[in-house]
């Protein structure tokens, strides 16, 4: 094993016990909610809780601690992008937690000249970590990844993102070119979920008109180490402003591309 490969096996192993750190004190907050609803917005249904930040708080000192030198850069802080950058969404599908929905998790990926290779998630309520290196597989709490054999789009469940972020119009087209190509289309909160459910093979496909790299940049390595197909995402312009993505298993690649094609 190179110099290289013990500092990225190290990078590894230390963002899958900081996802797992990470993920208690969201459940803990979680649980904590009480009754009453508090809702922050940064914008139109772009939720903020507090919790958000302290868990980037909490996953940039760990990240520090071990590794002083490497850059960061989390959704709700920011940060800088250096040779070696940790992206970081604390929390993917704050709507839900906010709303008390457990469909969310907290997602960690390490970037080296531009090129994840490690990619981190984990949904604390369902105590599941998605994990992978470059070239080393995916795994699903220890457990190796494979996306689903699915061939025909007529069977097949692809999940369609968006925000706020892009006009409306993009969304409706994209979803009646799948609904018309015979696909199951689903909408739910969590882009690094969705994307980490075509990894491991519950459902085909997750494509999105936009998305930030702290959002996806952890998960579509974990399709691309499962045997899927990812759309070229994190581009240098993504780091800044997010891009297009579309992840799926192999043989849907060609017709997803012409329906995301607007
Ligand atoms: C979410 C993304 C999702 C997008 C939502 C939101 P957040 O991330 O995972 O794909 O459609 O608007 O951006 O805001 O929950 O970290």
């Amino acid at each position: 094993m190179t110099d290289v490969d013990v500092q990225l096996t190290h990078r590894y192993l230390a963002a899958c016990a900081i996802a797992r750190e990470a993920g208690r004190l969201i459940r803990l907050r979680f649980e904590q909610r009480g009754d009453a609803l508090t809702l922050k917005f940064k914008g139109p249904q772009d939720y903020l809780t507090e919790t958000d930040a302290e868990v980037e708080r909490l996953i940039a000192a760990r990240l520090a601690e071990s590794f002083p030198d490497d850059d960061f850069f989390g959704e709700e802080g920011g940060g800088s992008f250096g040779r070696d950058v940790w992206i970081v969404d604390p929390i993917d599908g704050t709507a839900d937690f906010a709303r008390g929905v457990p469909y969310f998790c907290v997602s960690i990926a390490f970037v080296r000249d531009g090129r994840t290779e490690v990619g981190v998630l984990y949904d604390p309520m369902h105590d599941e970590l998605f994990a992978a290196q470059r070239g080393g597989g995916a795994t699903l709490n220890g457990a190796s990844l494979k996306v689903s054999p699915i061939t025909d789009i007529r069977e097949a469940v692809v999940e369609l993102g968006w925000s706020s972020r892009v006009p409306f119009e993009g969304y409706a087209a994209v979803h009646a070119r799948l609904h018309a190509l015979g696909a199951g289309v689903k909408r739910r909160g969590s882009g690094a979920l969705g994307i980490a459910n075509v990894a491991m093979g519950r459902q085909d496909a997750y494509c999105e008109l936009h998305i930030n790299a702290w959002d996806a940049a952890a998960a579509v390595l974990l399709v691309e180490e499962a045997g899927g197909w990812a759309s070229d995402f994190l581009t240098p312009e993504c780091l800044q402003h997010g891009n297009r993505v579309i992840v799926c298993t192999p043989a849907l690649r060609e017709q997803l591309e012409r329906a995301m094609d607007l």
